[in-house]
């Protein structure tokens, strides 16, 4: 924890913020500063990189060295700016649209790589900045706008699909779970390696209407009754995990990282001139 206030971390000539009233987006760059905050990290030393979507317009609210950039395009940007600058922290923000849909590819491959970058996936289960249409995480049988009579793709998993890639690093948290997911944000940015951490985040407005969800209260209850931390559920009978979704870190593990690996080659290649 640094003497820092938490608004010393943002513009504050940018804000208010574009969220819609009730929006879980907010929390989700609350515990990415706090988890900065609390690392110690200097402010210059990070660079934070969003793609496109309401999720992705963090970057701009945030007082480190940021880039906004194109749809899904936020970890090739990242992955450019972390081998240029290796000494860089870089935290790359983007949403479930952003990130495993148009930016699928690129996902699987910075995962494949082990870059050290910490992926933060504002996962509300929909496009919100577009108007409500159905993402790779909306659930079987929900609509979106471009579902109008109910999705029947089979949802991404997509801190197992990063894990599955090849990120050493992956857990999901939730907007109602604020403290647990900036720690898990913490240790994601600690991991030498490519982390993901997923934030199951709420868009009252589209996702929450299209689907009958309630209010924001509503919505951020049902977060909290059916979200289970992975080690409660390795103790509970399969019937009490049924229906629910796991929370907590899925992955932690050391494998070789890319921007070090590709530095050797430049040292080798150097000493054989
Ligand atoms: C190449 C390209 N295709 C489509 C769009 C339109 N677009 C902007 S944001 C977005 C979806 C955003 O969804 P998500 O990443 O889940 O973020 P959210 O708004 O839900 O936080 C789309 C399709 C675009 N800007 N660029
Ligand atoms: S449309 Fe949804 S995701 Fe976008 S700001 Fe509004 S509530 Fe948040
Ligand atoms: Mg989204």
């Amino acid at each position: 924890m640094t003497s820092k206030l938490i608004k010393d971390y943002f513009r504050t000539d940018k804000l208010p913020h574009i969220w819609c009233p009730g929006c879980g987006h907010g929390i989700m760059m609350r515990s990415v500063v706090q988890a900065i905050d609390n690392l110690g990290l200097d402010k210059d030393k990070v660079c934070v990189v969003s793609g496109i979507g309401c999720s992705s317009r963090a970057s701009g609210y945030m007082d480190f060295n940021t880039l906004h950039t194109t749809h899904g395009r936020a970890l090739a940007f990242a992955t450019g700016v972390k081998l240029a600058r290796p000494e860089l922290e870089v935290i790359v923000i983007t949403g479930d649209g952003d990130c495993a849909a148009i930016g699928g590819n690129h996902l699987i491959h910075a995962a494949r790589r082990n870059i050290n970058i910490t992926t933060i996936v504002f996962n509300n289960n929909i496009y919100g900045m577009t108007g409500g249409q159905y993402s790779p995480t909306t659930p079987k049988n929900e609509y979106g706008t471009t579902a109008p009579y109910g999705n029947i793709d089979k949802s991404f998993d997509i801190p197992a699909l990063a894990a599955a890639a090849g990120a050493t690093y992956t857990a999901r948290g939730t907007a109602y779970h604020a403290k647990q997911l900036s720690k898990l944000i913490e240790n994601g940015i600690k991991n030498k390696g490519f982390s993901l951490v997923e934030g199951i985040s709420i868009c009252p407005t589209y996702y929450g209407r299209k689907n009958k969800k309630g209010s924001v209260v509503d919505m951020m209850t049902w977060l909290k009754d059916n979200a289970v931390d992975v080690k409660v559920a390795e103790k509970l009978p399969a019937e009490k995990v049924a229906g629910k979704f796991l929370i907590g870190e899925f992955k932690n593990a050391t494998e070789p990282e890319y921007t070090e690996e590709y530095m050797k080659i430049i040292e080798r290649f150097q000493k054989e001139r």
